[in-house]
C-alpha cells in the first residue's frame, strides 16, 4: 500500500465514498483531516466552520461553477470524537452512484486526497482510537457472514483480545524486570521473588497463550468456514451425496464408473457455518490420462480439506482400493460414509473408523444424523461461548505460537539454571511477538497487508 510506504502525513486530508456502490437511499462520502472543514467548507452551502460538533445540518453541495448538485445533510465531527480522530465531515447525499461520484469530485477538487483502501481505519490506528488488532476486526466486523463470526469480531473490536494480550505482556514485563534485577545486584540477596516463583508465574503465563492460540481451530472455522471433500472410489455415491447436501442436482450422476472427472465446488450454509463442498473424481487406478489428472486432484484436494467425508458403497463391502484409501485418510479429518444402504444386503463393516455414519444419498435417510457428525467433528471441543475471545487471523495465531516458543525456551532456560542474563533475548522475542498482534514493532509491510484487505472507505 503505497500511502503507507511513503512517508505518511497524518492530518492529510482525505475523502472517499463510505457507502457501497450501486443506488440506495442515501450515500455518503467522508472527509477526514485537518483540512476536512476548510475543503467542506468550500462546496457546502452552509457555515460549516461555525457548526458545533456532532451536529448535523440540512444544505446544498455546489461545484466551483456555482452549479447545485444535490440536497444534502452535512455531519460534522471535530478532533478527537471522530472514527479517526480527525476532524471529519460526512456528506450525506442521495444514493445514486454518480451524484455520489460528482459530490466526491468537487470535495477532491477543493482539496481533499482520495482515500486509499482502508485509510480510514489507518487514521484510526496511527491516531490512537485502535490498536491493530482491533483495526483489524472491523474489517471482519463488515465482511461477518454468521452469527459466530460476528460475535468474535465484536469481542475483538471491543478490545478484548487487545486487553488479554497486554495483561501477558505486563506479566512478562514485571518478570523481566525481576531477572533485569538478578543479573545487575547478583551479590545482594533480592528478596521479591524466588527463581521457583518466577518459573511459576511464566508458566501461568504460557499455559494462558497456549489456551489462546487453542482457540484459533475454532476462529478459523468462525471467520473461514470449513472446506469439506467428498472423496472415495468410483461409483459410490459421491456426487449423489453432493447434491443431497445441497438440495440440488448440481453434479452430474450416473451408473457410470468415472463419471465425474473434474472438482466441482460449491459454497453450502448449514446452521451457522459455512461450507465449500468439494466433489471429486473416484479414485482408482486407470491408465485414462484425464481420469488421472482428475485422481491427482482428488488426492490434492483431500489434502488441503479441513474435513473429508470418504464415501463406501456399503452394498459392494470394502476391495483393495478401498482399502488402500481407508488406511491412507487422516482419521482426524475423515468421517466415513457408507452410502447406498437402502439397497438390499448394504451392510457397513467394522473397518476400525470411529466417526462413521451410514445413509442413503439417493433416498436421503441418515443425512440429518450425518450433519449432527459433521458438526462434532469440527467443533472438536465444542463451539466457542458466548464471549469467548478467540483468535481467527493467522497472523496472530503466528504471532502467538511464536511467542509461546520463544516462552518456553526462556522457561526451560531457567530451570537448567542458566544466568537470567543469558534469557533476555528470549524475553524480548516473547514481548515482540505479543506486541505485533496489538501493533507495537509491527513493520510497514505488515501494515500494507492488513489494510488493503480493506474496502474503500473504511
Ligand atoms: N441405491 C442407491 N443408489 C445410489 C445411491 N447413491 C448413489 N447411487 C447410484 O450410484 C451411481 C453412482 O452415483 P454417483 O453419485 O455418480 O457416484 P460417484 O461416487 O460420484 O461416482 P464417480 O463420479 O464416478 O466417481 C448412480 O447410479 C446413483 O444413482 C444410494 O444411496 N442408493
Ligand atoms: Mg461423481
Amino acid at each position: 500500500m503505497e500511502f503507507i510506504h511513503r512517508p505518511y502525513q497524518p492530518g492529510d486530508t482525505i475523502a472517499a465514498i463510505a457507502t457501497p456502490p450501486g443506488e440506495g437511499g442515501v450515500a455518503i462520502i467522508r472527509i477526514s483531516g485537518n483540512d476536512a472543514i476548510s475543503v467542506a467548507e468550500k462546496i457546502f452551502s452552509g457555515p460549516i466552520r461555525s457548526y458545533k460538533t456532532h451536529t448535523a445540518h440540512f444544505g446544498k453541495v455546489i461545484d466551483s461553477d456555482g452549479n447545485v448538485l444535490d440536497e444534502v445533510l452535512a455531519l460534522v465531527m471535530l478532533a478527537p470524537k471522530s472514527y479517526t480522530g480527525e476532524d471529519t465531515v460526512e456528506i450525506h447525499c442521495h444514493g445514486g452512484s454518480l451524484i455520489s461520484r460528482r459530490v466526491l469530485e468537487t470535495i477532491l477538487k477543493a482539496g481533499a486526497r482520495a482515500a486509499q483502501p482502508g485509510e480510514f481505519t489507518f487514521k484510526a490506528f496511527i491516531n490512537g482510537k485502535l490498536d491493530l488488532a482491533q483495526a483489524e476486526a472491523v474489517q471482519q466486523f463488515i465482511g461477518a457472514k454468521n452469527d459466530l463470526a460476528l460475535q468474535a469480531a465484536e469481542q475483538q473490536l471491543q478490545g478484548k483480545l487487545s486487553k488479554l494480550v497486554r495483561s501477558f505482556q505486563t506479566e512478562l514485563i514485571d518478570i523481566a524486570a525481576i531477572l533485569e534485577a538478578w543479573v545487575d545486584f547478583p551479590e545482594e540477596d533480592l528478596e521479591f521473588a524466588t527463581m521457583d516463583e518466577v518459573i511459576s508465574t511464566l508458566n501461568e503465563v504460557l499455559q494462558q497463550m497456549q489456551e489462546l492460540a487453542g482457540t484459533f481451530h475454532n476462529g478459523k472455522i468462525v471467520s473461514d468456514g470449513i472446506s469439506l471433500c467428498l472423496a472415495g472410489p468410483p461409483n459410490v455415491g459421491k456426487s449423489s451425496l453432493m447434491n443431497a447436501l445441497l438440495g440440488k442436482e448440481r453434479a452430474i450422476v450416473t451408473d457410470i464408473p468415472g463419471t465425474t472427472r473434474d472438482l466441482i465446488e460449491e459454497d453450502l450454509k448449514l446452521g451457522d457455518l459455512h461450507f465449500h463442498l468439494i466433489d471429486t473424481a473416484g479414485i482408482r487406478d486407470t491408465h485414462e490420462i484425464i481420469e488421472q489428472e482428475g485422481i491427482r486432484r482428488s488426492r490434492e484436494a483431500m489434502r488441503q480439506a479441513d474435513l473429508i467425508l470418504l464415501v463406501l458403497d456399503a452394498s459392494r463391502g470394502i476391495c483393495p482400493e478401498s482399502q488402500r484409501l481407508v488406511s491412507d485418510a487422516p482419521k482426524e479429518k475423515t468421517l466415513l460414509i457408507w452410502n447406498k444402504i437402502d439397497l438390499p444386503h448394504a451392510t457397513p463393516i467394522p473397518i476400525g473408523f470411529t466417526n462413521f455414519s451410514c445413509i442413503s444419498a439417493k433416498e436421503g435417510t441418515g443425512l440429518d444424523l450425518l450433519r449432527q457428525q459433521i458438526d462434532r467433528l469440527i467443533w472438536q471441543k465444542g463451539p466457542p461461548a458466548k464471549g469467548e475471545v478467540v483468535i481467527t487471523s493467522l497472523r496472530h495465531h503466528q504471532a502467538l505460537v511464536n511467542a509461546i516458543l520463544a516462552l518456553q525456551i526462556l522457561i526451560e532456560g531457567l530451570r537448567s539454571n542458566i544466568s537470567p542474563e543469558f534469557v533476555s533475548s528470549d524475553m524480548r522475542k516473547v514481548l515482540t511477538e505479543l506486541g505485533t498482534i496489538i501493533g507495537t514493532n509491527i513493520t510497514e509491510d505488515v501494515l500494507s497487508a492488513i489494510f488493503c484487505k480493506f474496502c474503500i472507505g473504511k
